[in-house]
C-alpha cells in the first residue's frame, strides 16, 4: 500500500510567514491534486512551544541561522515559528486537508528540535509514526512539502532508514536553501536510495 506523506505546508512556512521558503505555497496546487490520487494521506505540523529551543530568541546573543550544539548534535536557531496555536502554524488556507487521515505533530518538546515526521533530531525520539504505517501495511511514501532541505530531507531519510520505500515529488517540494542545502539534500536522499518523480506522472 502506498500514502502521500505531506509535510508542513503551514503558514509559517510560505511567502509572508515567519520562516519563509521562497515561492512555498506555489507547491498547494500540485499537492492538492495529487491528494486525489492517495487512498491514504498523512500530514506533518510543525508544533513549537512559544520558548523551544531551535528559536534564536531562546539563546542570548544569538540571530536567527546561527548554529549551536545541542547535547543531540548541531542545531541551526530558527525565528519564532509555527508556535503551538499561532496563525503561522496553522495549514495554508489554500491546502485541502480533508482527506487527511492522521495528523503527526512534531518539535512539541521544548529541548528537543525535530524535522523528521518518524524521529526528532536526537534520531531516537520517535513520533510514532513507522508504527502507524506498518499497521496500515504502508510500504510506500511518496513525499511533498516544505522545506526540502530539512524536514522534507530528514522524513525521507528516516522513512528509508525505517524500511519503506520513499518516492520525493520534485515538483511538489520547496526548500529553504542555505548555501545550497537544496542541491545538497536531494543529493543525500538520492544516495540513501529516494526516488524523484514528478506529479504528472500521478495524475489521470
Ligand atoms: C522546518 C526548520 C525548522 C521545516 C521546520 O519544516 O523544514 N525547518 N522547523
Ligand atoms: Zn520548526
Amino acid at each position: 500500500m502506498k500514502a502521500l506523506l505531506i509535510v508542513d505546508v503551514q503558514n509559517d512556512f510560505c511567502p509572508g510567514g515567519a520562516l519563509e521558503v521562497p515561492n512555498g505555497d506555489q507547491i498547494i496546487p500540485a499537492i492538492n491534486q495529487l491528494s486525489k490520487q492517495f487512498d491514504i494521506v498523512v500530514q506533518t505540523q510543525d508544533w513549537h512551544p512559544k520558548e523551544h529551543s531551535s528559536f534564536a530568541s531562546s539563546h542570548q546573543g544569538k540571530e536567527p541561522f546561527e548554529t549551536i550544539e545541542m547535547p543531540y548534535g548541531e542545531q541551526v536557531l530558527w525565528p519564532n515559528h509555527c508556535v503551538q496555536g499561532s496563525r503561522g502554524a496553522d495549514f495554508h488556507a489554500d491546502l485541502e486537508t480533508n482527506r487527511s487521515q492522521l495528523i503527526i505533530r512534531k518539535g512539541f518538546r521544548k529541548d528537543i528540535d525535530s524535522y523528521s515526521a518518524f524521529f526528532e533530531n536526537d534520531d531516537e525520539t520517535t513520533t510514532g509514526l513507522t508504527g502507524y504505517l506498518r499497521e496500515r501495511d504502508i510500504d510506500t511514501l511518496y513525499t511533498v512539502g516544505l522545506a526540502t532541505d530539512f524536514c522534507v530531507k530528514w522524513s525521507v531519510i528516516d522513512g528509508i532508514k525505517e524500511g519503506f520505500n520513499v518516492f520525493v515529488i520534485e515538483d511538489a517540494v520547496k526548500g529553504i536553501d542555505i548555501e545550497g542545502s537544496v542541491d545538497k539534500a536531494w543529493q543525500e536522499m538520492l544516495e540513501k536510495g529516494a526516488q524523484k518523480v514528478l506529479s504528472a506522472d500521478f495524475l489521470p
